[in-house]
């Protein structure tokens, strides 16, 4: 079944932090592109987004959950990309940066998205990221955006004393 239409997503008054590795940078810099556009193109201010740097995915969390706490951002951007390599080493780093990243989002309450590109190789990495498969940081600052809307839409119904079920 398909899910209701997310419509236009409106992001202003939001304030977003975008986390982005370093690792693999000729990738991540095409996805903090792809989020930054996104990000206007939803009416995010370009002064309420603070970009942070991070020398690769396994060190997003971290960083995210510092952001986090701040208090100042409605949603955080995770980028990064992860390729195959010769030994099982890029498993634990898309696998450690997925759980530590869910644990933020989750400990923060906050929307904390996931746009770590995980490939066998670097042409698929590319055609993600602004090539043939679009743009996973682009994808990645929708969610965040969204999401943050709809917390505070549940939000501002809770403290509005909206009966269970009434919505
Ligand atoms: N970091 C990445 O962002 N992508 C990779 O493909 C990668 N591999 O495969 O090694 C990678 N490693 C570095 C890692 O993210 C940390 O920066 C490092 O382990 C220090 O904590």
């Amino acid at each position: 079944m398909d899910a209701p239409s997310r419509g236009r997503i409106d992001g202003a008054g939001l304030r977003v932090a975008i986390a982005v590795s370093r690792f693999n940078e000729s990738v991540t810099r095409r996805l903090l592109a792809g989020a930054e556009d996104a990000l206007r193109r939803c009416g995010v201010a370009d002064e309420a987004v603070d970009v942070e740097w991070v020398p690769g995915t396994f060190d997003l969390p971290v960083i995210a959950q510092a952001l986090a706490r701040t208090g100042r951002y409605h949603a955080i951007v995770c980028l990064g990309c992860v390729i195959r390599g010769e030994t099982t080493h890029d498993r634990y780093v898309a696998t450690g940066a997925a759980a530590g990243l869910g644990r933020v989002a989750l400990d923060a309450g906050l929307p904390v998205t996931f746009g770590v590109l995980t490939t066998e190789t670097l042409a698929q990495a590319e055609a993600r990221s602004g090539g043939a498969h679009g743009n996973k940081g682009e994808d990645a600052a929708l969610a965040a955006v969204e999401m943050a809307g709809t917390i505070r839409r549940i939000r501002a119904s809770g403290s509005a004393g909206a009966e269970p079920g009434s919505a």
